[in-house]
Formats: structure tokens, C-alpha cells, sequence
């Protein structure tokens, strides 16, 4: 759908990793010292600001008790569902109003954007809905189900931390899943899908372990030597599903 047009397009990263790793942090900071061509957005999942945000965001500051395959669907549901009205070219991102007639689905905001040239930066995406599902013990396989045909990243950047540096940084603010048992479990979890995506032939980007050990400063240079030669290596490619 891009009309035979060789435009390159945007580059889709997603930073995943536990909570606490200084992932919020990096993805802000990559998206306003971005360097490459044709702009950037920052896109955060779960994003509290749509109807099923609000409900993910009762679930996660305990107002609100769930089924864990239901809210484990809804926080799928809100990497699809509608949430960026085009206001006439326009995408405007701080308010989320328009044109209701010009809704796009989430999926085909992202893609829209790659297709327009403008590269998309995803604070969490469907790694986390597996690897924090899966810790609570629901079936694999039946996970990954609701999150197939997204639009797949290009590269997954993993923020990793060692067990004790984690523990050291575990002044967790007090939401559902931040107990250490949980992000211990969910850890383990993380290792399993990014086996699965390396097993997935190139089809869901590449998975890059980043150490978040350090200063800001650090990181965010060990960041940048990963996606310097992404950006580099783009020209002309398609896009890809989960
Ligand atoms: P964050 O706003 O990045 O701190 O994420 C909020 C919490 O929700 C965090 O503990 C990670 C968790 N989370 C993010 N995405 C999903 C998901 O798709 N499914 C589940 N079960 N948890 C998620
Ligand atoms: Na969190
Ligand atoms: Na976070």
C-alpha cells in the first residue's frame, strides 16, 4: 500500500525490559535526541489515556481485580484499538481529539506513520504482554494469539539488569507487579520470548540485550552503537508482522 513508492521508511523499536530498569528514561531520551531522517514518535503501552486504559491502569494500581486472561486480552486490546485521530494530516498526540470520522486503529497509526517515513519508538509492546502473562502462569501458547499481526518491531532493545542490581533498585512504586518474586518470574519469562523471537527467522526484528548498568549517560551510548546501524541498514525494506 505504499503505492510503489521507494521512500524509505521509519525505523519500529521497542524497548522492553523489567520495571525499574530505567527504560522510560532511555526511550525519552532517544526519541529527543533523535538524529535519524524523517522524525520520531514515542508511542508507551499500555497507554492509560484510552476507555481500556483507564481500566488497565484500575487493574494495575489495585482499584480494580481482573481475571488474568481477561486483562491480559485487554492490555492486547490496547495495543490495537482506536487511539490517534488524524486531524487533517495532523496527528495530534496530545490531545487525542478530532474528527472522530478519521479515527485510525492503533496498528495502522503505526504503520502510517513507518509507511510516512516517520519512525515509531515503543516504550513496552507485546514482549511485555507475554512475559508478564506467562510469569502468572497462563498457557503459552494461548498467549501470543491476541498480539499476532501487529506491526513487528525492528528491533527489540532489551534493558537488561543482573538479579542484584535489580534488587538494588528496587524501590518499586508500589503497582501491581512490583514485588521482586513477581520481576524475578517475569524475568525468566523475558528469556524465554526473546528465544522464541530469535527463533522467529529475522520475521520479528532483532532482540539486542542492552546492559542498564550505569550511568544514564552510559546507557544511553550503548544504546545508540545499537541503533546507529539499524537506521543505516534500512533503505527500502518492507514491513513485517509479528
Ligand atoms: P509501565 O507503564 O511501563 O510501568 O507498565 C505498567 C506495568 O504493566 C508494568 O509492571 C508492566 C506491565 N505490563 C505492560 N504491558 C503489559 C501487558 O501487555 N500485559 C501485562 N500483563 N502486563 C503488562
Ligand atoms: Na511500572
Ligand atoms: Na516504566
Amino acid at each position: 500500500d505504499q503505492g510503489g513508492s521507494k521512500r524509505r521508511r521509519g525505523a519500529f523499536i521497542v524497548f522492553e525490559g523489567l520495571d525499574r530498569c530505567g527504560k522510560t528514561t532511555q526511550v525519552q531520551r532517544l526519541t529527543e535526541g533523535w538524529t535519524g531522517a524523517g522524525g520520531v514518535k514515542g508511542r508507551r503501552f499500555p497507554d492509560r489515556t484510552t476507555p481500556l486504559g483507564t481500566t488497565i491502569n484500575a487493574y494495575l494500581t489495585s482499584q480494580q481485580e481482573m481475571d488474568d486472561h481477561a486483562i491480559h486480552l485487554l492490555f492486547s486490546a490496547n495495543r490495537w484499538e482506536l487511539q490517534r485521530v488524524d486531524n487533517g494530516g495532523k496527528v495530534d498526540d496530545s490531545t487525542g481529539m478530532g474528527d472522530p470520522s478519521r479515527i485510525l486503529r492503533g496498528a495502522e497509526a503505526i504503520e502510517r506513520d513507518l509507511t510516512n517515513g516517520i519512525s515509531v519508538i515503543a516504550d513496552r509492546y507485546a514482549f511485555s504482554g507475554i512475559a508478564f502473562s506467562a510469569a502468572k502462569g497462563l498457557n503459552r501458547s494461548w498467549l501470543a494469539a491476541p498480539d499476532a499481526n501487529l506491526p513487528a518491531p525492528d528491533l527489540i532493545i532489551f534493558l537488561h539488569l543482573p538479579g542484584e542490581a535489580a534488587a538494588a533498585r528496587a524501590d518499586f512504586g508500589g503497582e501491581r507487579y512490583e514485588t521482586v518474586d513477581i520481576q524475578t518470574r517475569v524475568r525468566d519469562e523475558f528469556a524465554n520470548v526473546r528465544e522464541k523471537v530469535q527463533g522467529y527467522d529475522g520475521r520479528s526484528g532483532e532482540w539486542v540485550d542492552v546492559d542498564a548498568q550505569g550511568s544514564i549517560e552510559e546507557v544511553e551510548e550503548r544504546i545508540k552503537r545499537v541503533v546507529d546501524p539499524l537506521l543505516k541498514r534500512m533503505e527500502g525494506e518492507g514491513l513485517g508482522e509479528i
